[in-house]
């Protein structure tokens, strides 16, 4: 990765694996003039810089994707308008909303996969070689299904992606799937990746997990940040944990962390739209520098970003390992 990507060093004292970004949130709830809240946004190098796909929830809380570009990761122009969809693998441009985007370069082009309202929630797909023009393919899966992730690379020949399926509402429960295509059209070799936690061994991915950046390649596996969830008196609970996924068959988990590496903790994280969530959608890295940058959404209102050390992250994971 030549762009340099967004860094702050740890806090002094501080004994954290990952720590926040000082001026957080980066992307405050009205940073467009129709929005109620930005959050749950993807972020990859663009040119000499970065570009996004943003969920931004509108005044009338509809929920749309809209393009946005910024020089140094930190400051975002965001479009006024949302993402309009061309044809690409199909001209079923159906959708009644869309949220909680990722974007993956592979090969050629900018894919990006997205939470699609068809009849209840799916997996949307689309790609685009500049962020101005956006072609839409099938949907990937049968409703219901959300977090769909693709890996940055084609696996043994074939383009895979995680997803997470659910049901029409605020899902109880949610493990992490994947799945393999020839063509990112045709969706298949469905397998279980990762299943919730005990409630006694680690409760706070103990309800629902789901992937959350782009897996990043290391030399000791698929790097994945994935929030988990725990159900509280008071509601939901998502964090940030990390797990190491074998590189040929990324069915296999290596090590995923027992503690979490992010939970709601500052006020933006615990108060706004939706109290305590803390919900990763993307990762710039560098491995040369041994830096990642995770951007993440913070109680459903705004966006944020938190640090760590590729190798210290890696060496947690396998030393607290679940
Ligand atoms: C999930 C999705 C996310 C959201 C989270 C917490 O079901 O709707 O977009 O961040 O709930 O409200």
């Amino acid at each position: 990765m030549s762009n340099t990507i967004p860094w702050q060093e740890r806090p002094a004292g501080s004994t954290d694996v990952m720590w926040r970004y000082s001026e957080n949130p980066i992307i405050n709830r009205y940073d467009i003039p129709t929005s109620n809240s930005i959050f749950n946004s993807a972020v990859v190098p663009f040119k000499d810089g970065f570009a996004g796909v943003f969920r931004c929830d509108n005044k009338a809380v509809q929920m749309n994707i809209f393009a946005g570009f910024s020089k140094d990761g930190i400051h975002w122009k965001i479009n006024h308008e949302p993402i309009e969809m061309k044809a690409g693998n199909t001209d079923f441009l159906h959708s009644e909303y869309k949220y909680d985007p990722r974007v993956t370069f592979i090969e050629d082009r900018y894919w990006v996969t997205w939470c699609n309202g068809h009849h209840g929630p799916t997996i949307g797909i689309a790609y685009t070689f500049d962020f101005q023009e956006f072609f839409m393919c099938e949907n990937a899966f049968l409703p219901f299904n959300r977090n769909g992730v693709l890996f940055p690379e084609k696996i043994n020949g074939k383009y895979a992606m995680l997803s997470r399926p659910s049901d029409n509402g605020h899902t109880p429960f949610g493990d992490i799937y994947i799945s393999y295509s020839p063509d990112m059209k045709y969706w298949g070799e469905h397998r279980c990746v990762m299943k919730v936690s005990p409630f006694v061994d680690s409760a706070w991915q103990c309800t629902k997990i789901g992937a959350g950046a782009v897996p990043i390649k290391t030399s000791e596996g698929w790097l994945m940040f994935y929030h988990g969830v725990i159900n509280t008196c008071n509601g939901f609970r998502y964090s940030m944990g990390a797990a190491l996924l074998d590189l040929e068959n990324p069915s296999v988990v290596k090590y995923r962390t027992k503690p979490y590496l992010l939970a709601p903790a500052t006020l933006y994280e615990t108060t706004g739209d939706v109290p305590n969530v803390v919900f990763p959608c993307a990762a710039l890295h560098s491995l040369e520098e041994d830096k990642v940058a995770v951007y993440y959404g913070a109680a459903d209102t705004v966006v944020g970003v938190a640090f760590g050390r590729i190798s210290e992250i890696i060496k947690f994971t396998k030393e607290n390992s679940l």
